[in-house]
């Protein structure tokens, strides 16, 4: 799909007496890949060098997990590059609209690599023989208490030497440096296009739905879970991708 082609997101640009929680729905998977181009600073470049990341840590006879797959860009990523033998991929999502338009996104490509796409929950879902998981800005969804839990049952389900990818939007508090990144993004979002009322809108939508956590929190959070080589391989303003390895012996 070029950019020329993309259904432009226009969900927030009309004032909403009420501005309700946002959603993944109907309306915002039918624009799903302008919004996230426009709002998440360095999505593309994420984006395939997930897949470059998989053709590292892929093992032989082995399943990758992507979860919050959204509309599959992760997914086809890593069918582009994975070259391990006998790999399948394992997509999910918890909305119905998603992974239905993901199913028909995803047909249309060639490979050579099988991708199941299900309607699923990240918190239900069992992690078993993985050697790459992708968590491509879903966990900031899910709620913070919850988190410890995904984390472990990914940990568990990883073999010996594979990998989470886990991306977020990152705070770092009530700060002078939060507002600066903040304020980055906000110039980012309106050079793509947005206007004021966008901005703000959105802002309200998301305040319910995604709570925000330190870079620090999160790798320390993946250490003490057992990942013993964590780092951040990309950031751009206050959207991060980490990297968590799981040892090779426990
Ligand atoms: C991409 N990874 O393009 N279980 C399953 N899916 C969930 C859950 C849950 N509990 N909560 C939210 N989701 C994608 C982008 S978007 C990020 C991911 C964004 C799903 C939700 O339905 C949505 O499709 C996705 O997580 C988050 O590489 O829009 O900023």
């Amino acid at each position: 799909m070029t950019a020329k082609t993309l259904t432009k997101d226009l969900i927030y640009s009309k004032p909403q007496e009420k501005v309700a929680d946002f959603k993944f729905d109907q309306d915002v998977v039918a624009v799903f890949p302008d919004m996230i181009q426009r709002s998440v600073p360095g999505y593309s470049t994420i984006v395939d060098n997930i897949g470059l990341l998989a053709q590292q840590f892929a093992q032989d006879n082995s399943t990758i997990y992507d979860l919050g797959c959204s509309l599959g860009a992760a997914s086809l990523s890593v069918r582009k590059y994975a070259t391990a033998n006998n790999i399948k991929i394992q997509a999910i999502d918890n909305s119905a609209e998603m992974v239905s338009r993901c199913k028909s996104h995803l047909a249309a490509f060639k490979s050579d690599i099988p991708v199941v796409v299900e309607q699923a929950d990240v918190l239900e879902t069992k992690i078993e023989n993985a050697s790459v998981v992708i968590l491509n800005f879903t966990l900031q969804f899910i709620a913070p208490e919850k988190r410890q839990e995904v984390l472990e049952n990914i940990y568990t389900g990883l073999n010996p030497g594979g990998v989470l990818i886990l991306s977020e939007k990152v705070s770092l508090g009530h700060s002078t440096a939060d507002e600066s990144l903040i304020e980055l993004h906000h110039e980012f979002k309106r050079r793509n296009g947005y206007s004021e009322l966008e901005i703000s809108q959105k802002r309200t939508a998301l305040e319910n739905v995604m709570k925000l956590e330190s870079l620090p929190f999160h790798l320390n959070r993946l250490k003490q879970i057992g990942f013993t080589e964590t780092l951040t391989w990309f950031q751009c303003f206050n959207f991060a991708s980490m990297l968590a390895i799981k040892p090779l012996e426990n």
